[in-house]
């Protein structure tokens, strides 16, 4: 068993709906075990500023399918809940899955970049993982800690349970 963590983002058709939906679809998937899911948090969007805010979560999996078979699993669901992708680079979308961290593994080839490219500087993604994970190395040597301390919780605003 490995220990992934998925980043979650919607900003159309009921965000919020959305992100639960995809958590359900994620407990359902072989040879793996949904540990731990953040709060929700709404989030300025990050790109084009004429879109609707996001909602933001994390969620921890313990998994035995190798990389490329969450992935697959993963854009799956992304398009059973109706994701189109667009041309527009960084537009609105109904629902993004971002693997962040595949246990200690640093993988880098068309398609999958581990750890997430753009998770260093994301307050919607490293506040959430904290929730889950607040003393977290990544593979190459950072703490999560040191990542939050540079990264303002700006933008951000975390949903009651
Ligand atoms: N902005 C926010 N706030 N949350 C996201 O999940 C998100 N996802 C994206 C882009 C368009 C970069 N912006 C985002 O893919």
């Amino acid at each position: 068993m490995e220990r992934v963590y998925i980043g979650l983002g919607s900003n159309l058709a009921e965000p919020l709906q959305q992100l639960r939906a995809a958590l359900d679809a994620i407990a359902q998937l072989p040879q793996s075990r949904l540990q731990a899911q953040s709060s929700f948090y709404i989030s300025d969007p990050l790109g084009p500023a004429v879109q609707p805010r996001y909602v933001n979560a994390v969620a921890a999996l313990d998994t035995e399918l190798e990389p490329w078979q969450l992935l697959d699993a993963l854009q799956r669901i992304e398009q059973e809940q109706g994701r189109v992708r667009k041309a527009e680079r960084w537009g609105p979308r109904t629902l993004d899955l971002d693997i962040l961290l595949f246990g200690e593994r640093l993988l880098d080839d068309e398609r999958l970049t581990v750890p997430h490219y753009h998770m260093h500087a994301r307050p919607f993604v490293l506040y959430p993982l904290a929730e889950l994970a607040a003393d977290l190395q990544l593979p190459d040597g950072r703490s999560l800690a040191a990542l939050l301390q540079a990264c303002p919780f700006s933008g951000l605003e975390r949903l009651p349970q």
